[in-house]
């Protein structure tokens, strides 16, 4: 069987398996070890020593439907800013390990999320550039115990990791939790889109430039 998958080549042997992309990233600030099934069922098992970055984490793998494994063990005795940024890199560096060449997958994807009162867009393409674009309108210093000023640190090294566009809104609510997490759902369900395959698309390529 592994002979005749061989021959099909890559291209068909990522279409018919599932795609998972592992990452080690150790530095003298983080120690991450990570496991993404892009076509999971939403299972986690995260902790990154931030209960409540655990939490958006946690929705991400939910709502992307992804199946998420990550440890990281940082510099929290500094600050929580090497750990988010860190871990966003180290995401983004997964779902590109994941998805591979990206032949047949939508590429682009985007999302608008409610959280109660609070809601957020977010539009996503994996071109292969990198920007990030991050309005979350937060209005407080912390929300359980994260840093709110890192939320977009998470999304630059995610985008940074991923060399994807994200650009993510929040159009308006009163709550600091839910904004956040209206965010990360609006991501996880735009990513979902972005990965998704396109049975029509098949194996080609979705750019004009031959390349992602
Ligand atoms: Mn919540």
């Amino acid at each position: 069987m592994s002979d005749m998958l061989e021959e099909l080549g890559t291209t068909q042997r990522d279409a018919d398996s599932e795609r998972i992309g592992t990452i080690e990233r150790n530095t003298l600030e983080t120690k991450i070890s990570l496991r993404l099934n892009v076509d999971g069922r939403g299972t986690y098992k995260v902790s990154s020593g931030i209960r409540f970055f655990d939490h958006m984490l946690e929705s991400f793998a939910k709502h992307g439907g992804f199946d998420l494994e990550l440890k990281c063990i940082g510099d929290l005795d500094v600050d929580q800013h090497h750990t988010v940024e860190d871990v966003g890199i180290a995401l983004g560096e997964a779902f590109n390990d994941a998805l591979g060449d990206k032949r047949g997958i939508l590429r682009a994807g985007y999302f608008v999320m409610t959280m109660d009162e609070s809601l957020a867009v977010c539009a996503v393409d994996l071109s292969g550039r990198t920007a990030c674009i991050v309005d979350d309108q937060l209005t407080v210093p912390v929300v359980g115990d994260l840093q709110t000023e890192l939320v977009p640190d998470f999304f630059d090294g995610f985008a940074r990791g991923a060399k994807c566009n994200i650009h993510v809104k929040t159009m308006y609510g009163r709550n600091n939790h839910h904004k956040i997490e209206a965010i990360f759902k609006a991501f996880a369900r735009a990513m979902r889109g972005a990965c998704s395959k396109d049975e029509r698309m098949k194996d080609l390529l979705p750019s004009t430039k031959g390349l992602l």
